[in-house]
């Protein structure tokens, strides 16, 4: 069938003609996409009591419009990419039931009875097993990908596949480059602008290292990555974790996830600035969240060298020193892209609802600059830290 949106209706007739549901199955649906790329279609076959969800990918970015077209192949990379992710960390990515190239689209479970993070932590849920789940899919992901343990030769045939540079073109302008100078795509608060033009896009010093993490970025073919790991991307409860929507998947700096990841934690733990909670409620949260950043990372850092420990192939991950210069530049690359995601949420085209739901325009902002100038603080003192610890009492030493 040649290309064409779907919509609720022809939705349902798809799910029938392909034999997911019955033929006689009545079957309700609706659209739920809120987010910045594709169509999204949570179906129901109510006398089953059975329900799946269709991606769409549309040829062009959803809240821009046709004006910025968009590689349609993106989901077969995101039907592989969940596949890959699945054989390295069963139950941790939703099931897909079918990859339909021609239509643009993923057939998969429906895990909608389970939250999206971002909205959960907005109401200031926790999640006790997430930094256990989450740095297993990182940790695997990121070292049964590499050249630590593939052979060269198949590595390349993999990193062939995840060639996807349209969508690495998003990442490489709207987290990298937009927000250092007055880009007309990046999207400012009014309030925050005179403080961007008088102060912020004059910092030289930062823009130097936005620009050495983006050709980081550019060059760097270390894993194959989630590509987009913020807590929108993730599904979750207190005992389930699902990390969905790896159309950003690429090979690249394996750092990149675990400090989007990060970045998004960051944000949500400043964004309480702006808003009337209970002083203790406030306190309580942003301990959790802190020890939740240290967990992530502990545990991520545990898990892949356990995972060198046991499995490493090339003869270089024997070498002395080899192992600490590696994970030293792990945890200094965390760092840096978590602060480069913190600063490109503010002003850049796509912000996080933990901020942007902080209606005042004036209190937004002031929460913004407090967002921006830890990013830069914590990029510029990177060679400082040594342990995630060390940046999360930077934090925390500046915050309460
Ligand atoms: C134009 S797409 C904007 C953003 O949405 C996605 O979730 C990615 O984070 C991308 O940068
Ligand atoms: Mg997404």
């Amino acid at each position: 069938m040649p290309y064409r949106h779907l919509n609720e209706e022809t939705c349902s007739a798809y799910i029938r003609s392909v034999g997911i549901f019955p033929e006689d199955a009545q079957v309700t649906c609706r659209e739920v996409g809120d987010g910045n790329i594709n169509l999204v279609f949570i179906l129901k076959n109510e006398s089953a009591g059975k329900s799946v969800v269709i991606k769409q990918a549309l040829p062009y970015v959803r809240c821009v419009g046709e004006s910025w077209p968009l590689d349609l192949g993106r989901t077969i990379r995101e039907g592989k990419a969940l596949e890959i992710q699945n054989r390295l960390a069963p139950g941790l990515v939703p099931e897909v039931f079918r990859v339909d190239p021609e239509l643009a689209l993923i057939v998969m479970e429906d895990l909608s009875h389970l939250g999206v993070m971002r909205p959960g932590m907005i109401q200031m849920k926790s999640y006790p097993l997430f930094a256990d789940h989450i740095s297993t899919l990182m940790a695997n992901l990121g070292f049964f990908t590499s050249d630590l343990y593939m052979d060269p030769g198949e590595k390349k045939e993999l990193v062939k596949e995840f060639i996807n540079p349209e969508l690495c073109k998003i990442t490489e302008d709207l987290i990298f480059t937009d927000p250092y100078y007055d880009c007309e795509r990046n999207n400012v608060n009014p309030a925050l602008r005179p403080y961007l033009e008088k102060v912020f896009w004059r910092k030289t010093a930062l823009r130097l290292e936005a620009s050495k993490f983006k050709y980081k970025f550019l060059t760097e073919a270390q894993s194959l990555m989630h590509g987009d790991l913020h807590t929108g991307s993730i599904f979750a409860d207190a005992e389930h974790t699902k990390a969905f929507d790896p159309e950003f998947a690429y090979y690249g700096p394996t750092a990149f996830d675990t400090g989007s990841l990060i970045g998004n934690f960051i944000i949500n733990f400043f964004s309480w600035d702006g808003k009337d909670n209970r002083p203790e409620d406030v306190r309580n949260y942003r301990s959790y969240l802190l020890e939740s950043v240290n967990d992530i990372y502990t545990m991520f850092e545990r898990k892949f060298l356990e995972n060198w420990e046991k499995c490493a192939k090339d003869l270089i991950a024997g070498v002395p020193g080899y192992r600490e210069f590696y994970m030293r530049n792990m945890f200094l690359d965390t760092v840096g892209f978590a602060a480069l995601i913190m600063i490109r949420r503010m002003h850049g085209l796509a912000h996080n609802i933990d901020v942007d739901g902080i209606p005042d325009l004036g209190r937004r902002s002031e929460v913004q600059i407090r967002i921006l100038e830890m990013g830069e603080q914590l990029i510029m003192n990177r060679n400082s830290f040594h342990t995630i610890k060390d940046v999360t009492e930077f934090i925390r030493q500046r915050a309460f």
